[in-house]
């Protein structure tokens, strides 16, 4: 395992003096009514303060949500490809300040920068996408069972609705949620992650710079047992829209549930790869690397579980250890460093007491496995890549989201114990089977319980046309992105219109064929 090599001022260039953001509320910046402030720290360096940030309270979401509630009326009434017009105009203005977020990114939440470039396309590519639905969100026309009569359903928005998010994609997954409940005619009260709070803040700044009214979208930063559950207990939110970890989306489906609350969740995944024996294995690894470490292991769609055909399995192990053992550790603005810091020391706690239960578990480890502190990672939260072999299928490692840098290669010996072990999870954001046979490749499609398949591709890197989210326990339903954002966020309204100048009666005044109405 090497380490980064230039110092960390060379590659940071200038030093940022953090400063305070508050909420934005009805269309001004404002401080938490208690004048509580949290600080973001630089996971890389946690000597380095990013921002400092309003410690929300309920009062602080009553707030925001009586603006977005004054608000609705007005922005309800704005036609669609007006409200549409602000979105693109904020995708543009998210591709002039590209890099800065990018780096503002790697420097609050660890990803490297390739990654964090990605990461704001992301958001640019759903934004594009999403505009266009300002002419277009389709309802549907369709006949009716009596003469003179016209029947349809229109897409109604919700209201005001909850956006609450997390620090593993700060830009792109509030945009996904953001711009469809925008164009749909809701406004907005966004909660981002703690760890994340200025990611956001540069967000909500594009889209005012964008000509986003006030109060349409209010933004307020803090804890999510207080903040959070306080725009999950107001009655006049609409919807909740949260992406985390299943035990925080169990909590808020389950009240959300309680009071009539429509709520989307996206959470947690244990997706696979999987390796048949025909596969091309230069590719294999390639995938595996990417999709076992990419973003350090902190995506929802992460490879956590590698299932491979025993025919292939040792020749896997060898080439996918060799390849982690090379892979760099460090700040991702270095252009160098493959994999950058998790995000908290928390988290990085986490992730190595489940190394830890692997090896009681009897997986054997292969590469990685330690918390590293030295030279220039000594002040941040990095954890090496870390591989492990012989792994069974029931092993807490190859069931739980670890939500790190780590991967359980598990052997199987045959395709279909392959599919069943791929299945053999609580969750199902992402399976993938690498394969040059088409017979394989179609019966996985049909097989894997997940709502995301790739074929000779790893587990991430979804595109934003696409539908986004899981079944089992990853989600409830919902899909993200894609068309099927717009669900999210309205409501249907079936509406009949009888020109016939008298009462007709559905299901008993039926017209026979063949005779023209009076
Ligand atoms: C997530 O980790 O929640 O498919 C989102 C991917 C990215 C999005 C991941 N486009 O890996």
């Amino acid at each position: 395992m090497s380490t980064m090599t230039p110092s960390l001022e060379a590659i940071k260039g200038k030093t940022e003096q953090p400063q305070f953001h508050g909420n934005y509320i009805g269309g001004s910046w404002v401080k938490a009514q208690s004048g509580q402030t949290f600080t973001s720290y630089n996971p890389a360096n946690l000597t380095e303060v990013i921002g400092h940030f309003a410690a929300s309270s309920k009062e602080d979401v009553t707030s925001a949500v009586d603006a977005a509630a004054t608000a609705y009326s007005a922005w309800k009434h704005t036609p669609a490809p007006s409200r549409a017009d602000i979105i693109l105009k904020a995708a543009h203005i998210l591709e002039t300040r590209k890099e800065e977020l990018a780096r503002i990114m790697v420097r609050e939440m660890g990803k490297v920068i390739k990654e964090a470039r990605g990461d704001v396309q992301e958001a640019i590519d759903i934004a594009k996408y999403i505009a266009g639905e300002g002419r277009r969100m389709f309802g549907h026309t369709c006949p009716s069972e009596l003469p003179a009569k016209f029947a349809m359903a229109v897409r109604q928005p919700l209201g005001v609705v909850g956006l609450i998010t997390p620090w593993n994609f700060p830009v792109a997954i509030p945009s996904w949620k953001m711009f469809p409940a925008l164009v749909a005619g809701n406004t907005i009260v966004f909660k981002p992650a703690t760890d994340t709070p200025l990611c956001a803040f540069m967000l909500v700044e594009t889209l005012i710079e964008a000509g986003l009214p006030p109060g349409v979208l209010n933004f307020v930063t803090g804890d999510g047992r207080t903040a959070g559950m306080a725009l999950v207990e107001d009655p006049r939110v609409r919807a909740i829209s949260v992406t985390g970890s299943t035990e925080v989306g169990r909590r808020i489906a389950g009240r959300c549930g309680e009071l009539m609350k429509r709520v989307s969740c996206e959470l947690g995944g244990k997706n696979a790869i999987c390796v048949a024996e025909d596969a091309d294995m230069d590719l294999v690894i390639e995938g595996a690397l990417w999709g076992s470490f990419g973003t350090a292991g902190q995506r929802c769609t992460a490879t956590s579980r590698i299932i491979v055909h025993r025919a292939r399995y040792q020749e896997f192990l060898d080439r996918f250890a060799e390849r982690t053992a090379k892979l760099t550790l460090g700040n991702g603005l270095n252009p160098s460093v493959d994999v950058g810091p998790v995000v908290n020391k928390a988290q990085l706690q986490s992730i190595n007491e489940y190394v830890q239960i692997g090896i009681a578990e009897g997986a054997r480890l292969v590469v990685g496995g330690n918390i590293r502190q030295d030279g220039e990672l000594a002040a941040g939260c990095f954890h090496e890549p870390t591989v492990f072999a012989d792994v069974k299928p029931d092993m807490r490692i190859a069931q739980e989201e670890i939500f790190g840098p780590v991967t359980a290669v598990i052997p199987v010996d045959s395709f279909a114990e392959m599919m069943a072990v791929a299945n053999g999870t609580q969750y199902g954001l992402s399976l993938s089977l690498y394969t040059r046979d088409v017979n394989l490749a179609f019966t996985a499609m049909e097989e894997l319980e997940s709502g995301i398949v790739y074929i000779n591709a790893p587990t991430i890197g979804a595109e934003i046309q696409l539908p986004f989210g899981g079944i089992k326990q990853t989600g409830n339903g919902h899909r993200e992105a894609g068309i099927t954002a717009i669900e999210q966020f309205t409501e249907w309204k079936a509406i009949y219109i009888d020109y016939s100048g008298r009462l007709q009666k559905a299901q008993i005044d039926t017209q026979p064929a063949g005779k023209k109405p009076e």
